[in-house]
């Protein structure tokens, strides 16, 4: 999908022109893989402009990076407000956020403890993630030949830019094929997780989603999901799935930020109700929870100005 440039971008403390924001080829995370990063989104709201649960991302952030051993040299709150800084300088009533920090310029070879850790936080307006069609008739999912990772090998928790090698050739693999998106499973068979998305099926009414200890990334929307959900009177719940169970599940959805909540059509070629009840009503209403328009999940936030 193509970045449309904004006007800054803040880098290691201050802001610098979106064309100034370079890097060396020398890199550290550029050869090896280990950076950690983060996906948010601002929405426009009758108060300007909010970012989506903002200080639970960065919290992510760190955690992603504490599992690296990799030194923040910025607060949580520090970086809560240099993304508004981004977000106010770039203008626009709503976008898509990219926080990341990498090893950078200075050192070479896998001990990455003497390395400088560099950050940048980026924004630019994303459309939908998963195509203007997958909102509107629901995306077709393929199940990997590719094996999500390991908690033992490149642990699935953490959110780190080497990870996404695995989902990406997963990613290609299902477009290749025809397909939206790729179903990712862990080593031992179960159902992890998409590419860039969390998964939720719904078995005898109960909408079941995968647990990090099958390979999923604790994702802050399957969290909004999983309130809102519960405000309907659904039940959810962490459990393993099976490619079975999708193949006979009453309804389905996939849920990022950047893909926001996306039902699924269909997986492996087998027909899904589309949209079901469920999936519909939790669309719409995360659509206007991330607006600010349902006042019991307002303090998930946070303003620009
Ligand atoms: N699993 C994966 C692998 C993942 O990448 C994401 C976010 C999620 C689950 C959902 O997490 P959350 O956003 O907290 O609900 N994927 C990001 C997009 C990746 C990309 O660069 O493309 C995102 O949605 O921002």
């Amino acid at each position: 999908m193509p970045i449309t440039p904004t006007d800054k971008i803040w880098m290691n403390g201050e802001l610098v022109d979106w064309d100034a924001a370079q890097i060396h080829v020398l890199t550290h995370t550029l050869h090896y893989g280990m950076g950690v990063f983060e996906g948010i989104r601002a929405y426009e709201t009758a108060d300007g402009p909010a970012v989506f649960r903002l200080t639970e991302h960065m919290q992510r952030l760190h955690n992603s990076a504490r599992i690296m051993m990799m030194d923040m040299p910025y607060t949580v709150d520090e970086l809560v407000a240099a993304t508004k800084d981004v977000v106010r300088a770039s203008g626009l009533p709503s976008c898509y956020i990219r926080p990341i920090a990498y090893y950078g310029y200075g050192e070479m070879g896998l001990n990455t403890l003497p390395c400088s850790v560099d950050v940048a936080i980026a924004c630019w307006p994303w459309g939908a993630y998963l195509g203007e069609e997958a909102v509107s008739k629901g995306v077709r999912m393929k199940i990997s030949s590719w094996t999500r990772h390991d908690h033992n090998t490149m642990p699935p928790a953490a959110k780190t830019t080497g990870n996404y090698v695995n989902s990406s050739l997963a990613k290609v693999e299902a477009l290749k094929a025809g397909y939206d998106e790729a179903i990712m499973l862990s080593p031992q068979g179960f159902v992890s997780e998409c590419t860039g998305e969390n998964i939720f099926a719904a078995r005898d009414g109960v909408l079941i989603t995968p647990p990090i200890a099958a390979g999923a990334l604790e994702g802050l929307t399957q969290d909004t999901v999983m309130a809102i959900a519960r405000d309907f009177g659904f039940e959810t719940k962490f459990d393993y799935l099976t490619r079975s169970d999708l193949y006979v599940c009453e309804e389905m959805f996939v849920c990022g930020t950047a893909a926001e909540v996306s039902a699924v059509n269909s997986v492996d070629d087998r027909p899904i109700p589309c949209p079901g009840p469920m999936t519909a009503a939790i669309a719409a209403e995360y659509a206007k929870t991330v607006r600010g328009e349902v006042d019991r999940y307002k303090d998930w936030l946070e303003y620009v100005d």
